[in-house]
């Protein structure tokens, strides 16, 4: 049709061209695009104001506030984010508030809640300058402002220029967001009536994404290749080719990596190759130490993630170095839930492979964080009741209640569990066991200990190759933790030990710890220990879950950091040495049936930069000559005995 017309149009202007004057080219015809389109609102129920908050130093946050429609005294519900305020309030286009909202907010829509978002400084659509993870003003922070007066000073605008609000306002946050709630928390203002920091970054080098146990991620590059080269989104961090196993392992160290991908522009990347160890730069903006040295103003509930596979550290250590002060138990709030990094504002249904039995990221939003929140936040609203820890117990997949993490009660009572730590013993022949190894455990003519080569030519994968980027699209970054671990066990240079079937349940509440004894015939080396649920070979509701070996718990120490993280010190080789480490918390109840099992390796890659295996001052930058195989030696005989210590909820032993 559209074809047929411009054919007539032609025929006619041709015809026109030949019997008359050519018509005189209209100029300036006006544009179909208007100067300014208005889109027609009346049907939404809600209203959405973009706003730039001056600071206390002139500069000015972008900050969309998203008000209920009809909203009168409602309470706000803020997010600082340096992710883009707008995207996270325009999903899609909808007259509907939940629906441009991100998923996680449902609670807080159905409540009537005002939702904002901000820009933090130098990010999208806010003034100012970005130092990532900017330090608190002290040492490393010589201005007058940072995260802290930032949020104050937004909560102060805030209160006094949203009409429909009643003046009480909560912070909420995952990851970077939450380390946002953490820093408003240093010095709050007094409308700021609940904090929410959910998988918060309270300590980066403390196993909060870029350092575990002193060794380096590797994979967290993209992140900020992505984050920190612009304003906005920055690119993708470009690859050479499809598995990042080959990608890492041919550049070399972290910093040959650096300057082959340019991560070495970046102010961030550098200051960590700087600081390998936990000094003064790491400590003076520790938040869980910052935060267990200052009084408590503002009721928080921390959210952890049993599979966290970015900021693990954060939510629990933060909760437990300040819980100490919640004379009254009515300020710090824990829960722990059956998630990957961000989970508990998502479909908390499954996990990989892995089933819950229920939606735990809506129950918990709807059945434990809303009526915290609204008895804090909303006038008239009822009393609570939220218990101090909030736990999924996976493995049963059951809530529970606790009054402290790990549960701890003078006299243990059903009501009032408590948890013994106990050992669970590397025993010969790759068996674990409760019983500790006695002289004369070491069958004749065998020795105490197990040992492996550990080659960085050919380190051990952290998970099934091809090793697809971060952050690639249909990328399952997020539920490595929960990744089959089978294909491991079975290598020569990971040791593999594992219990019976056991006969009757396992549970444990908290964190494990690993205690090695071990020898190298390097003078450095990492160890990586895995504590694993192993499935009975038949699952017949779930068959593919026959023989799974799901982990439960694992992490990994820098030998050089065994006796102190600020202070690394080489390994005398063939020395055999006690490695002791904290994985990270689970709850988890291994059922009759099942097996504990528990792997032992030196590389885990490329999530971690390899340890070379000889001693370097900083393992940043070293160089090809320096990577090196050593035999690593883990031993089990009675006074070098090697276990895991669980945090067993029962007292009594299988
Ligand atoms: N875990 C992310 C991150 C924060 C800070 C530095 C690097 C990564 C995040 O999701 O925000």
């Amino acid at each position: 049709m559209i074809k047929w017309l411009c054919g007539v149009a032609a025929i006619a202007t041709l015809m026109a061209g030949a019997n008359a004057p050519a018509l005189a080219q209209p100029k300036g015809q006006p544009s179909d695009i208007p100067e300014h389109f208005e889109p027609v609102t009346s049907t939404f129920d809600y209203v959405k104001r973009e706003v730039m908050i001056p600071m206390r130093d002139g500069v000015k946050l972008h900050t969309v506030i998203v008000v209920p429609k009809g909203a009168k005294g409602a309470p706000i519900l803020l997010t600082r984010t340096p992710y883009g305020a707008s995207s996270d309030t325009s999903k899609v286009q909808s007259p509907h508030m939940a629906a441009i909202l991100p998923l996680g907010d449902d609670y807080a829509v159905e409540a009537g809640y005002i939702r904002v978002y901000q820009d933090v400084r130098g990010k999208h659509g806010s003034e100012g300058d970005y130092i990532n993870e900017r330090p608190l003003r002290g040492p490393l922070n010589a201005t007058a402002t940072d995260h802290a007066t930032d949020a104050y000073d937004t909560i102060d605008w805030l209160v006094k220029n949203t009409p429909e609000s009643n003046g009480r306002v909560a912070m909420i946050g995952t990851s970077y967001d939450g380390m946002m709630v953490l820093m408003a928390l240093t010095d709050p203002h007094p409308a700021l009536k609940a904090a929410v920091p959910v998988n918060p970054v309270a300590n980066t080098w403390k196993n909060d994404d870029d350092f575990h146990g002193g060794a380096f991620r590797l994979v967290g590059y993209d992140y900020y290749i992505s984050q920190d080269t612009a304003k906005g989104e920055g690119d993708d961090l470009w690859r050479p080719g499809y598995d990042d196993y080959d990608t890492f392992l041919r550049a070399g160290s972290a910093a040959d990596f650096m300057q082959h991908y340019g991560v070495n522009q970046l102010g961030f990347p550098k200051r960590m190759a700087d600081h390998p160890a936990y000094d003064a730069f790491w400590k003076a903006q520790a938040l869980d130490e910052i935060l267990a040295a200052k009084p408590l103003k503002v009721p928080t509930m921390y959210v952890a993630s049993q599979w966290d596979q970015e900021d693990m550290y954060g939510a629990v250590a933060t909760y437990q170095a300040t819980k100490p002060k919640d004379v009254n138990g009515d300020m710090d709030y824990l829960v722990l839930g059956p998630w990957k990094h961000g989970g508990a504002m998502g479909d908390g249904s499954t996990l990989g492979a892995i089933k819950f039995g229920e939606d735990t990221g809506y129950r918990f939003r709807h059945e434990v964080l809303l009526p915290w929140l609204n008895q804090r936040l909303k006038d008239g609203a009822p009393k609570a009741d939220t218990p101090a820890v909030t736990a999924f117990e996976t493995g049963i997949n059951k809530w529970k209640t606790y009054t402290s993490w790990p549960p701890k009660a003078a006299v243990a009572t059903p009501a009032a569990p408590t948890i013994s730590p106990t050992p669970l013993y590397l025993q010969p022949g790759a068996k674990l066991g409760f019983d500790k190894p006695h002289t004369g455990s070491i069958p004749f003519g065998s020795q105490g200990y197990d040992e492996y080569i550990s080659d960085p030519a050919k380190p051990v994968p952290y998970r099934l190759r091809p090793v697809r980027p971060t952050y690639s699209e249909g990328s399952t970054w997020g539920q490595w933790l929960v990744d089959d671990q089978r294909i491991f066990s079975d290598r020569t240079d990971v040791l593999t030990y594992s219990t019976e079937p056991l006969t009757a349940p396992v549970e444990i509440a908290g964190a494990p710890v690993a205690n090695l004894f071990a020898s190298t015939s390097g003078t450095d080396v990492d160890f990586v220990v895995k504590l694993i649920d192993v499935y009975p070979d038949e699952v017949p509701h779930d068959p593919k879950m026959g023989g799974y070996e799901l982990a439960v718990s694992m992490d990994i120490l820098r030998g050089r950091y065994r006796k102190s993280f600020e202070t690394p010190e080489p390994i005398a080789p063939g020395r055999i040495e006690p490695y002791r480490f904290t994985l990270p918390n689970a709850h988890h109840v291994f059922l009759p049936g099942h097996r504990i099992m528990v792997q032992i390796q030196s590389s885990w890659f490329p999530l971690y930069d390899r340890n070379p295996q000889i001693y370097v001052s900083n393992i940043f930058f070293g160089k090809p000559a320096d990577y090196r195989k050593s035999t690593e030696r883990i031993f089990r005989t009675a006074n070098e005995a090697s276990y895991v210590e669980l945090p067993l909820l029962s007292a009594a032993k299988p």
